[in-house]
């Protein structure tokens, strides 16, 4: 096919789709364009600012290039279309909007939590050149790509701790040297009797954010990855940065002014691994956002909702959430996710249950703020225990090692999912496609991710519900957490948005008139008529 033919063939494929995705199906109404693979990122989306689905990649784990065995960034780059072909319609795609990148640097370890030079790349991860191809590949797609930032220590091996061990006074000054064992925290450091701090480990020695100097080197290094392409920073621990955390906030008021002077589009998330009081506190730096970790993990809100069918607790922590960020930083970005690299994944303490995983999604999926998926959740993939076993290798296919890493040394459990990204993505009925869907359903509804949250009383203790309005825009929100059909009266119903079945191929949520009738485990996004 020529251009312009080919062209107009897709506008009225995407036209098509667009008048069938509003009419709602909640399978397989979105195939039109699923073998356009030459698509050239005809339909942005219309998702703004810094919103977006956010996916984590630990990336020695993730995709291997070149057969080492070693995730890579090459690697990354070759399944980018797997992550965003630019073509929302698709469904071979997931279409996620940011990706955050574990540390790339040097380091000794496999986590690569300990860094040794925060201007380079890994060896075994490749080059400053690939980063520099896999962000310019990314950003044809509108995809951003954010780095983990490790500002409360440094590996042993840095150089400025070598420096401080040979008794350089400059490079003592970088690190919390103390002429006593003030804690079990501290370590000798092998001059002068002198000892250091290592909240972590002992090979981790933490960094003096109080010095000026080495906030001239936090500068240098957000500058370098501007420049090569970064969108912005996950940062590491930020509780762990002073014993105090006002200064903490302080800290992160300071880094945030910063990036933005640099690059004002910059999209920060920072990790405090803290109660949601503290959490909370830290939003007054004005930092755009901090991971919410009330809702994450085992025990968390999100997991223990859909566990429960409980959907009471989950929407009014929601909703007070939002509304208290804001209040903080009217610009505040909750960062929702149900797993990360530190904890046990999902599908393993839903006993790989696929209607528990998918209606875990749904919540989360349709939640304000930025959604942060961890690689190999949207496959069902399981691990738990120690460390290793959460960053375990991404299963690409079950029936190809291509690009399959061995995932890290010591890891005690196989990896366990029943079919891989590859297979997932050709059965409608897979954890993947559902993700696919409900991350599509959420990007053609921008309101979902920078809506104001408020209250929707249904009376249903199984229903999880709210609204969120934009302007003169409000979406109502229903998640059916159990296995019931509910019928739910809803004032001012005007058109059903979107639907998502965590049951394949039951019937999808339909609304007459007012009354919306959720089947078992389904979804249903409602505009509501405006009250004004
Ligand atoms: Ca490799
Ligand atoms: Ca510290």
């Amino acid at each position: 096919m020529n251009t312009v033919i080919r062209n107009i063939f897709l506008f009225f494929c995407v036209l098509i789709f667009s008048v069938s995705f509003s009419c709602v199906s909640n399978t397989g109404s979105a195939v039109a364009l699923e073998d356009a693979e030459e698509v050239e990122f005809i339909q942005k989306k219309p998702v703004g600012g810094n919103y977006g689905v956010f996916y984590q990649i630990f990336v020695g784990s993730f995709s291997d290039s070149n057969g080492d065995g070693t995730g890579d960034l090459k690697g990354i780059t070759q399944k980018l279309d797997y992550l965003n072909n630019g073509n929302l319609s698709s469904n071979r795609s997931l279409n996620i909007d940011g990706i955050w990148l574990t540390p790339i640097h040097p380091s000794r370890t496999y986590h690569k939590y300990d860094v040794i030079d925060y201007k380079a790349v890994d060896r075994s991860f490749g080059t400053i050149a690939d980063f520099e191809e896999l962000t310019a590949e990314c950003k044809k797609r509108g995809v951003k790509v954010i780095i983990d930032l490790v500002l409360n220590h440094t590996s042993i091996d840095h150089s400025w701790f070598q420096e401080a061990r040979r008794g350089s006074q400059k490079y003592l000054n970088y690190y919390n040297i103390a002429d006593s064992k003030l804690s079990n925290k501290y370590y000798p450091l092998g001059y002068a009797g002198k000892f250091y701090e290592g909240d972590f480990w002992d090979q981790m020695p933490d960094l003096n954010l109080d010095n000026p100097d080495v906030r001239e080197e936090i500068k240098s290094i957000v500058n370098f990855w501007f420049e090569k392409g970064a969108a912005g920073f996950r940062l590491d621990a930020t509780s762990k940065f002073f014993p105090d955390h006002d200064k903490n906030t302080a800290f992160l008021s300071w880094f945030t002014e910063y990036c933005k002077s640099q690059k004002d589009d910059v999209y920060i998330v920072a990790e405090g691994w803290e109660s949601a009081g503290i959490v909370m506190s830290y939003y007054d730096s004005r930092i755009p956002s901090m991971f919410n970790f009330t809702m994450s993990d085992e025990k968390g809100m999100i997991p223990m909702a859909a566990a429960t069918q409980n959907g009471a607790n989950i929407t009014t922590a929601m909703i007070n959430w939002n509304l208290l960020i804001k209040e903080k930083n009217p610009r505040a970005i909750d960062a929702v996710f149900i797993s990360n690299h530190d904890q046990n994944r999902s599908a393993g303490y839903f006993n790989s249950d696929p209607v528990k995983i998918k209606t875990a999604a749904a919540l989360y999926l349709t939640m304000p703020g930025n959604p942060f998926i961890y690689y190999g959740e949207e496959i069902g993939m399981t691990g738990s225990g120690i460390d290793e076993n959460k960053r375990g290798p991404m299963i690409w296919s079950v029936n190809s090692r291509a690009g399959i890493t061995r995932g890290p040394i010591g890891m005690t459990q196989r990896w366990r999912t029943s079919a891989g990204a590859e297979e997932q993505i050709r059965d409608p009925a897979s954890i993947t496609r559902f993700y696919i869907e409900a991350i599509r359903l959420r990007s053609s509804n921008p309101v979902l991710f920078s809506g104001t949250p408020g209250e929707l009383k249904t009376g249903e203790r199984a229903v999880a519900s709210w609204t969120v309005t934009d302007g003169s825009l409000t979406l109502a929100v229903l998640h059916n957490l159990s296995g019931a059909e509910k019928k739910i009266n809803i004032e001012g119903a005007n058109e059903l948005k979107g639907t998502l079945s965590a049951v394949y191929s039951s019937n999808a949520p339909v609304l007459d008139r007012q009354t919306l009738i959720l089947p078992p485990f389904s979804t249903a996004i409602v505009r509501i008529q405006n009250r004004n």
